[in-house]
């Protein structure tokens, strides 16, 4: 693999689950593929479990790691290409990221939407210019429109943790105040739309995801309809698609409660992290028996190795 940065660089998708419950059992038995091999982690954005986990998964594999806060430690970052840099950003990407390429073998890089024009952050222009400049494999830690080693690490969890041969997934729309990406949704969904699950979106009237993500997922706005009988549910706040990155008034009933839980099948409830308590999640659910959480971010170490570990083989 040289690349991975959505579903669409993955050719089996259980496989790949498999494998990341494999090195789970057993985590450092693959130390030679990284040996005097080094990833860098480019952060634009902050970051607490993808930072930690990809570093573990790293380790775990005989890997050197560098990490660099781009944002608050790097120099100002100029995106745009034909600007007469005379303002505020010191160094252009074309460089930045070409330089970076030049002593590591493999890159890690997360970089938000700005949520102001879609095109640009539904193009992945940034991400996209990071692959091109920087001339090494390149694993997405969450661009504009997807966070593939969350979804990744959440279908490890749902393949360890279910019951039934194809368990019913749910992902809920959940109440926040800031204006956040569609990047978790999208990618959950459409790994989802792949993985061998009922699957169900639910979410309030205008908060539609773009339809390139939920080809053959259920949709309604109706929570307590998609909520019957789910096996997993996986709450997660984003912003409109349209009008784009926006808040639209209103739903703050859809928080999810243990009263809400009761039509399940005693689902197990999931959230990318990080949450907002009593905002998004309920302290007696994050404190209960159906949460997940913390389980699932653990997870993230093995999807992270399995993705490492199938680019190490491919150098
Ligand atoms: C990010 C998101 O994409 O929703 C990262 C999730 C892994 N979450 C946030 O930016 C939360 C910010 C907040 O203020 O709650």
């Amino acid at each position: 693999m040289k690349l991975f940065t959505s579903v669409h660089d993955v050719t089996d998708i259980n496989a790949l689950a498999a494998e990341a419950l494999q090195l789970k059992q057993n985590p450092y038995a693959q130390q030679h593929l990284g040996k005097n091999k080094t990833l860098g982690l480019v952060f634009l954005n902050p970051s607490l479990r993808t930072r930690m986990s990809t570093q573990k998964a790293a380790l775990n594999l005989g890997m050197n790691v560098m990490v660099l806060n781009m944002d608050k430690e790097g120099w100002a970052l100029e995106l745009q290409d034909g600007v007469v840099m005379n303002g505020s950003t010191v160094e252009h990407i074309r460089e930045a990221a070409a330089v970076l390429g030049q002593y590591v073998d493999i890159i890690g890089v997360r970089s938000f939407p700005g949520l102001k024009n879609r095109d640009e952050d539904y193009n992945e222009e940034i991400f996209n210019k990071f692959v091109k400049y920087c001339g090494v494999p390149v694993v997405s830690l969450e661009s504009a429109t997807r966070h593939p080693l969350q979804s990744l690490a959440d279908l490890v969890t749902i393949t360890e943790l279910k019951t039934k041969a194809r368990p019913k997934v749910v992902l809920t729309w959940a109440p926040h105040i800031k204006p956040l990406p569609q990047a978790v949704p999208n990618s959950f969904a459409e790994w989802m739309c792949k993985a061998d699950v009922d699957f169900t979106i639910a979410h309030p009237k205008g908060y539609e995801l773009s339809t390139d993500f939920t080809d053959g997922a259920t949709i309604t706005h109706n929570q307590d309809e998609a909520l019957a009988d789910a096996d997993f549910i996986y709450v997660k706040n984003w912003s409109a698609f349209e009008p784009y990155g926006k808040i639209l008034p209103g739903n703050e009933d859809w928080m999810l409660t243990n009263e809400k839980l009761k039509v399940t099948n005693h689902a197990k409830v999931m959230h990318c992290l990080p949450v907002r308590r009593n905002l998004e999640l309920s302290d007696e659910i994050l404190d209960g028996p159906s949460s997940i959480v913390v389980h699932e971010a653990g997870n993230r170490v093995w999807a992270a190795q399995a993705v490492l570990k199938q680019m190490l083989e491919s150098l």
